[in-house]
């Protein structure tokens, strides 16, 4: 079974995350959920990034708010990929953490979704995963397929209304 961490600095962070947990839970995937601090645990979010390998985890999720270095922390210890989720759990409107998670410097990437992109997040790990399990692919690809038909759907309701 395909398997993503999903790791936030802070319990308070839960929410943002819900999605991710529920919309893997769709794709049958794996999710290994931890609360790990950039900087109130900076060892464990060391231990963690790498032994991630080892633990079969093949994608990491993370999700931070204000200073948000989480995610870039965990990718500059392990080669797997990490995907920043920022979280707006500040005066700002969360742009705080969305520039910082996405402002990496050269050489240590960190993908990063929408302020509080909780479902985008999981979706773009399980897009990740696609490349190597094909049974994923065929899910995606009925995911979109759905996505549009409800899309349709919508529309041509909204045209009987109208007109
Ligand atoms: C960040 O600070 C966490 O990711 C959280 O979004 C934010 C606030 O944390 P708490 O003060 O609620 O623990 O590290």
């Amino acid at each position: 079974m395909p398997k993503v961490a999903i790791v936030m600095g802070s319990v308070s962070d839960l929410d943002v995350v819900k999605p991710t947990i529920e919309i893997l839970k769709k794709f049958d995937v794996e999710a290994e959920v931890r609360v790990i601090s950039a900087h109130r645990t900076p060892d464990m979010a060391h231990d963690f990034a790498k032994s991630a390998i080892d633990n079969n985890i093949e994608v990491i999720i993370c999700a931070a708010g204000k200073a948000a270095h989480l995610g870039g922390v965990i990718a500059a210890y392990t080669p797997l990929p990490v995907i920043g989720l920022p979280v707006k759990s500040s005066t700002m409107d969360g742009l705080d953490s969305l520039l910082s998670m996405v402002q990496m410097p050269s050489g240590i990437p960190v993908a990063c979704v929408a302020i509080n992109g909780g479902l985008n997040a999981g979706l773009l790990a399980v897009q990740i995963l696609s490349v190597k399990y094909p049974t994923l692919m065929k899910k995606m690809q009925d995911y979109k397929i759905s996505m549009a038909e409800k899309i349709k759907n919508e529309d041509e309701k909204l045209q009987k209304e109208l007109n």
